[in-house]
């Protein structure tokens, strides 16, 4: 067992030098694949981030509230109870007609890749409750049964759907019946693209930068992935160090020179897109929202997604998408 494990280790950092070496299919490699972040979703982060997002408004409640302690409390209670019900107001999911909700959705993922955090955030935030099933990236054993040796596969009362942009058009045609199909040249198409043809090409260059941060992200990574305990231990060093190489590679492949300018410049880019409004869908979320939302929210909370936050403006659509995806819709089981 535990030479199968060492094995299967060894394998996969050969192949991801060999990869540096050869420079080709960098996105097909198995190390890659596995390493894909890890999710930052977890309760505290929420927690964290919900507090964050109340603060401001609490801050400005209170200095209204000195104000209105010459009208009388009893107006600074209606007020206050009047901002919270406004803010769930403004930030809440939109679940479909109970109707059109699927009873059975099995999302098979990897809890730190991309694609699955992005199918995540539409299950999330469309209120549709999912199990989900952790796949081992190593053996793979869970998907077993599918043709289809990605993740994320979502079952849907029984039928595969396959890569997290046909996955989310086909449930969103299902769920979403008042939903305009878009035209393709629009808005919110063009922007569901630049995530998935530039942006997430960007974070594994980042969430790999230098030795530490490698470490940081395998440490979330077999933290939160479905490993034994003896490849969460070979994983976790082993694929760091692989991955900081792979990574030099990833930034020739997309002529990334600084990583990080390259991620600021993705969040500057993104912010200009809403031009001044909540969201590129106006008052609510759209699928270009959740889908750079979804993407993001793995490294959130690693060293490059602080940064991100730090040094950008993107801080404050990123706290209003969390309050409006909320709470998890998935199944604890
Ligand atoms: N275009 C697909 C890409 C999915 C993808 O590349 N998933 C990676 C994980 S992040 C994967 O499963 N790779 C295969 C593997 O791990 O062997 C999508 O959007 O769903």
């Amino acid at each position: 067992m535990r030479r199968a494990s060492a094995l299967a280790t060894s394998s996969l950092i050969s192949r991801s030098l060999a990869t540096v070496d050869g420079g080709a299919a960098v996105s097909n490699h198995r190390l890659l694949q596995v390493a894909l972040f890890a999710s930052s979703s977890t309760s505290e982060a929420c927690s964290r981030s919900r507090s964050r997002w109340f603060s401001p408004m609490v801050e400005s409640f209170s200095s209204g509230s000195y104000r209105a302690i010459s009208v009388g409390i009893a107006g600074v209670m209606v007020s206050g109870v009047a901002a919270a019900t406004l803010s769930q107001q403004v930030y809440a999911k939109e679940p479909p007609p109970p109707e059109l909700v699927p009873k059975d959705v099995v999302l098979y993922q990897y809890e730190a890749c991309p694609f699955c955090n992005k199918v995540k955030a539409f299950l999330d935030y469309y209120d549709i409750p999912y199990k989900v099933v952790e796949v081992n990236p190593i053996s793979k054993k869970e998907i077993k049964w599918s043709d289809y040796k990605k993740v994320p596969i979502l079952v849907v009362d029984g039928e595969q759907l396959v890569d997290s942009s046909v996955i989310i058009n086909k449930l969103g045609g299902k769920i979403l019946p008042d939903k305009v199909a878009p035209s393709g040249d629009d808005e919110e198409t063009k922007w569901r693209q630049w995530v998935d043809n530039h942006l997430v090409h960007i974070l594994s260059p980042n969430i790999y930068r230098n030795t530490s941060e490698a470490l940081e992200s395998f440490d979330y990574i077999t933290s939160n992935g479905n490993f034994s305990f003896t490849e969460r231990i070979t994983v976790k060093y082993a694929g760091a160090a692989a991955m900081y190489f792979v990574s030099k590679n990833l930034k020739k492949k997309y002529n990334i020179t600084d990583e990080r300018a390259a991620l600021y410049d993705a969040a500057e880019t993104w912010v200009n897109a809403l031009n001044g409004r909540d969201f590129l869908g106006g008052s609510k979320p759209n699928m270009a929202d959740l889908a750079v939302f979804g993407v993001l929210r793995p490294i959130r909370y690693l060293r490059s997604g602080k940064d991100m936050v730090e040094h950008t403006r993107i801080g404050e659509w990123y706290t209003r998408m969390e309050a409006s995806v909320g709470e998890s819709a998935r199944i604890k089981e």
